[in-house]
């Protein structure tokens, strides 16, 4: 791995020795964070293309500034391809992230003040449905809603009871940290009975969508956003697809409303990524990803671990550490020990703080790439629960570390290895 840059390396060895030391801890790791994921080598090499270099405002074939050509095939690859992953109406791939692509959505559909209702931030939902310190918390009204205390899953006569109250204008049905599927068709019903604008956010689900293995929101809803990374294992980016009488807003409220110049060599690089999807192979990467985080809350709860809902039906889950008598940040950071990478998590009704809050988040989406299987899903519950029951031993974790690494070097991280 010592000579993979070597342009960086003649020039910036600063930049080269911690973009060295990056790929060895990805691939001599495990990569649990459930947003996170592996691209293949052409969505690296689009993304470090001379795309890069072309500013293109507006949209394929209405651009502000000459030299196009070339720009407007790779865009509308990019969009016909997204189109045909969901079935989608309309879609806009310029969106430089999933924050961006939400708030467009707001910005094209809203007038500040106007009420919105989205799923708690500590009960799973993303800052942009709605945190009280977020733009979306302080521009709208927001009413939350949450898991039920006992269940820990979202109940849709509850979100049906509240909407009634306060006559949401926008319901998001969407989240960061909820391991249950959502009734899209229950919450298309809800929004028509109140008269409200349905948008799912797929940010974190949007690859087991494309892949067949969950539910697609795009016939029930009004507008979907998600990101490109994460499950879908495209670049860092983000799309929003719409009903067509969404289209011209939406368009209009992502150039020139919040943004300038579309970074191209990332739409080269999302059109990639929607090629792979619409690959057979897909779906069974999709379909694996679910099986192994079932595997392994399976494993994790027959240790004792205290798994939110009391599974997943999709990529993550998220744990509830206080019977084990560890903080999520003390696990956070002895997994990070032993090789194995998580990221703290409150947990709903949560008494601990956000960053050294009860819980840990867990997913399976990049060690799914790696192309590990329920097998090593066992492997890893028994690691996990060694790490948690020995989080202050480093002798113990330093050991574990070495076995990490070695199951790592039989699974190969597409880009580095
Ligand atoms: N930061 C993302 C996640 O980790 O879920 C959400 O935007």
């Amino acid at each position: 791995m010592s000579n993979v840059h070597p342009a960086i390396q003649a020039f910036d060895p600063a930049v080269a020795d911690a973009l060295r030391h990056e790929e060895e801890r990805q691939s001599e790791g495990l990569e649990l964070i459930p947003s996170e994921n592996y691209v293949s080598q052409p969505v690296l090499e689009a993304m470090g293309s001379i795309f890069t270099n072309k500013y293109s405002e507006g949209y394929p074939g209405k651009r502000y500034y000459g030299g196009q050509e070339f720009v407007d095939v790779v865009e509308n690859l990019a969009i016909n391809r997204a189109k045909e992953l969901f079935g989608a109406e309309h879609v806009n791939v310029q969106p430089y992230s999933g924050s961006p692509a939400n708030t467009a959505v707001y910005f094209a559909l809203l007038n500040f003040g106007d009420t919105i209702m989205g799923l708690k931030l500590d009960h799973g939902g993303h800052i942009t449905h709605g945190l009280p310190i977020s733009f979306s918390g302080k521009s709208y009204k927001v009413v939350a809603y949450e898991v039920d205390e006992v269940t820990k899953r979202i109940d849709m006569e509850k979100v049906r009871a509240l909407a009634i109250e306060n006559k949401p204008k926008l319901i998001i049905a969407g989240f960061s940290a909820y391991s249950r599927s959502l009734d899209w068709k229950k919450f298309r019903e809800i929004a028509d009975e109140v008269g409200a604008i349905l948008m799912a956010d797929i940010a974190h689900i949007a690859g087991l969508i494309a892949g067949g293995a969950l539910e697609n929101p795009v016939p029930y809803c009004d507008v979907v956003t998600t990101t490109t990374h994460k499950t879908l294992r495209g670049p860092r980016g983000a799309m929003i697809m719409c009903k067509e009488k969404y289209a011209k807003a939406i368009d209009r409220a992502v150039f020139p409303g919040l943004q300038g110049g579309p970074h191209e060599n990332m739409i080269a690089a999302k059109a990639i990524a929607f090629k792979e999807a619409l690959d057979p192979a897909f779906k069974e990467y999709s379909k694996q990803t679910i099986l192994n985080a079932q595997a392994l809350s399976t494993e994790l709860m027959n240790f004792g671990f205290d798994i939110m809902s009391g599974g997943t039906d999709n990529h993550l889950m998220l744990i509830d550490l206080t019977n084990k008598n560890v903080t999520g940040k003390q696990a956070q950071e002895a997994l990070d020990f032993a090789g194995i990478t998580v990221n703290k998590n409150t947990v709903p009704f949560d008494k601990r703080s956000p960053m050294d809050p009860s819980g840990i988040r867990l997913g399976t989406p990049a060690i799914t790439t790696r192309g590990m299987k329920e097998a090593e899903m066992k492997w890893l519950a028994r690691v996990i629960n060694d790490v948690v029951n020995n989080w202050e031993n480093a002798e113990k974790l330093a050991e574990l570390k070495g076995e990490v690494k070695g199951v790592c070097s039989k699974f190969p991280v597409p880009g580095i290895n």
